[in-house]
């Protein structure tokens, strides 16, 4: 749609910006935490860039107070950000950690004293160590009780200061790759197991909203889901189909679940057939219809478009994790889909696409499909940074990315999507799970890499200055 006149962002947008623990944290083994599947994992040779981890990460942890007054400098409406499961339950169940609840009690109240509006995540991928040895983590059942008792101390603690909250983060990229892939943990390569587990969450996500009703009735809460909107390559009828298994199998398969508590019908015949199909039990389809979300919660960085790929065709690829461009390999389902690169766009160094009409699809199709309000929990630029003389980053190509994807989210306001807010990622400089330091996301860099921790300085990047006049005019100001 082309708008005469676009309409401008509600007074109440919540121009945010987010984090999850693991990435910032640090004080990994401190106060009682006890270690997450990440603690682990990062230790073991060769799963991430440069043996990095968060054992310090950017020392949010300690550091709080300061980036709590940055965030208060720039003049953020919101701040979404995630507790660590083992922080709260060092053994994931059982005994609960004064020490941990206090923290995070002691950072809302700080946001809160700066007019920020917290936005918790529950689970930004982080579970507890404990729980995957002894049952498996995602993979058992009983992680729905022991994520609802976690759950339910976290509303009961901050229900009376959190008003939004976030169930789970990602779904579809911690199962997908924990299980398919093989690079987050567990590090498992099974696809029986992964649409098992993956069922798993979904009951676990739904009950955790049903908590929610009873403990926060004022509060919203829905999942972050990693949205790639999906592109045919041209308009061969085979490559439409291929599009809409794309679309199918990557997207509607999580987000009809939160919706609707239903899997899509062909991909489910479809997975059935091949084996892979998760086994319900009675009363599942009863608990997913119970736990529908208030708002679609989106992380969106970029589309994937996609051609026919026959039975004998490409299956997995690698990725990109080293910043040399061009070196991750398309991807694909045999007899479904398979990724291809879209020759009209321009990709980063870790070659992702640069989209912004991309979300604007998203947002579109998101509305007319489920009719629930969305907030973008994620997008941002990950790239390298340059510190020149004097502590100065000039960052234009990070505001060129974000200034294109506003103006599309106002496009899609304009349209009629209701959109809630806007949280970039990140704040900070953080770690990058497989990616170390050097992609670097924030407003404020943080002078450390992966060979040192050096000072931990925290820097205003050129960007900073430019979101903080965004967000002062309630949108992009005309030059
Ligand atoms: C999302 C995650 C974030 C963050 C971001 C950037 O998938 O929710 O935690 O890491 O992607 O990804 P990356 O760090 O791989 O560049």
């Amino acid at each position: 749609m082309e708008h005469r006149q676009l309409r401008p962002f509600p007074h109440t947008f919540l121009w945010g910006s987010a984090s999850a623990a693991y990435q910032v944290e640090g004080a990994w083994n401190e106060d009682g935490k006890g270690p997450s599947v990440w603690d682990r994992y990062t230790k073991l040779e060769g799963t991430t860039y440069k043996g990095t981890n968060g054992d310090v990460a950017v020392d949010h942890y300690h550091r709080y107070q300061e980036d709590v007054q940055l965030m208060a400098e720039m003049g953020l409406k919101a701040y979404r950000f995630s507790i660590a499961w083992s922080r709260i339950y060092p053994q994931g169940r059982g005994e609960v950690n004064e020490q941990g609840l206090q923290f995070y009690d002691n950072l809302i109240n700080e946001l809160l004293k700066h007019g920020i509006e917290p936005i918790v995540t529950i689970y930004h991928w982080d579970v507890p160590q404990a729980l995957m040895d002894a049952y498996g983590a995602w993979e058992s059942r009983e992680i729905i009780k022991d994520f609802d008792a976690y759950c339910v101390t976290l509303f009961k603690r901050y229900g009376d200061r959190v008003k939004i909250w976030v169930t789970l983060n990602e779904q579809n990229v911690f199962i997908g790759l924990g299980y398919r892939l093989g690079i987050h943990p567990p590090g498992v390569k099974d696809l029986k197991r992964m649409y098992q587990a993956n069922h798993i969450a979904n009951l676990a996500n739904a009950r955790a909203i049903q908590s929610f009703r009873r403990y926060v009735p004022d509060g919203k809460i829905g999942p972050s889901f990693a949205y790639g909107p999906v592109y045919p390559y041209d308009c061969q009828p085979e490559t439409i189909l291929a599009f809409e298994n794309a679309e199918e199998l990557n997207n509607h398969w999580w987000m009809d679940v939160y919706a609707w508590g239903q899997y899509p019908s062909l991909m489910w015949s479809y997975l059935e057939r091949e084996g892979f199909a998760p086994e319900l039990a009675d009363g599942d389809s009863e608990l997913l219809q119970a736990g529908k979300p208030d708002f679609m919660g989106v992380n969106y960085y970029r589309t994937t478009t996609v051609a026919h790929n026959p039975l004998d065709g490409i299956g997995e690829g690698t990725m990109n994790t080293t910043g040399k461009k061009g070196t991750s390999q398309d991807t694909g389902v045999p007899g479904l889909f398979r990724t291809i690169r879209n020759p009209h766009l321009e990709a980063t160094n870790w070659d992702w696409e640069i989209d912004p009409i991309g979300l604007r699809v998203g947002l579109r199709r998101i509305a007319n499909r489920y009719g629930l309000p969305v907030l973008i929990t994620e997008n941002g630029l990950g790239e390298f940074d340059h510190l020149e003389d004097g502590d100065v980053i000039q960052d234009d190509y990070r505001i060129a990315y974000l200034r294109s994807h506003i103006e599309q989210i106002q496009g899609a306001i304009s349209d009629g999507v209701d959109v809630i807010g806007y949280c970039t990622w990140s704040f900070t400089d953080l770690l990058s799970w497989l990616n170390g330091y050097q992609k670097r996301y924030g407003f404020v860099y943080v002078n450390r890499d992966e060979e040192s921790e050096k000072d931990l300085r925290r820097i205003k990047k050129k960007s900073f200055y430019w979101y903080q006049g965004v967000i002062k005019a309630n949108g992009i100001q005309k030059e």
